[in-house]
């Protein structure tokens, strides 16, 4: 019987749970990778609105499933970001989309709702860094300018 106390307990129980799987990534077999939409950075909790990893390294071939952890976020693809060839993504809010990547470079990819707020990230195909300089010559609106610079600056010294 569900007790007013119980309920309490019982949800109790669920938001604690769900607040500490939210960070460990989504487990994934061989060639299956995840990144996660999330309303707070996984590791200090206070950078608002992140993917995670914001940057990934993946083989042609693979595949990466954006997982909607926590709700209105999306990824899509950055307009002059993605290697010459390769196909665009747009996810939907809220969708868990999954993409697989058979063309080498560097993939930007923004949230639709937070890019302005530098919700932004990258995925490294091949470890090909052949269209960084294409990559970098995007202009970007707000935060998302000095998150993606930061990122590139990474993958460089990497
Ligand atoms: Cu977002």
């Amino acid at each position: 019987m569900l007790t007013r106390r119980n309920f309490i307990l019982s949800m109790g129980v669920l938001a604690g749970s769900s607040a500490a799987a939210a960070c460990p990534l989504p487990a994934m077999d061989g060639g299956e990778h995840a990144v996660m939409m999330l309303n707070a950075n996984c590791g200090d909790g206070q950078t608002p609105n992140v993917f995670e990893p914001a940057i990934l390294h993946v083989n042609v071939g693979d595949s990466v499933t954006f997982v909607p952890t926590d709700a209105g976020h999306n990824s899509a693809s950055k307009r002059g970001m993605i290697p010459e060839g390769a196909s665009p993504w747009n996810g939907a809010l809220d969708e868990r989309l999954r993409v697989t990547f058979d063309v080498p470079g560097i993939y930007g990819h923004i949230c639709l709702p937070h890019y302005e707020w530098g919700m932004v990230g990258l995925i490294v195909v091949g470890n090909d860094l052949s269209n960084l300089n294409a990559v970098k010559k995007i202009r970007h609106p707000g935060a998302a300018r000095k998150t993606f610079r930061a990122l590139l600056k990474e993958l460089e010294v990497a």
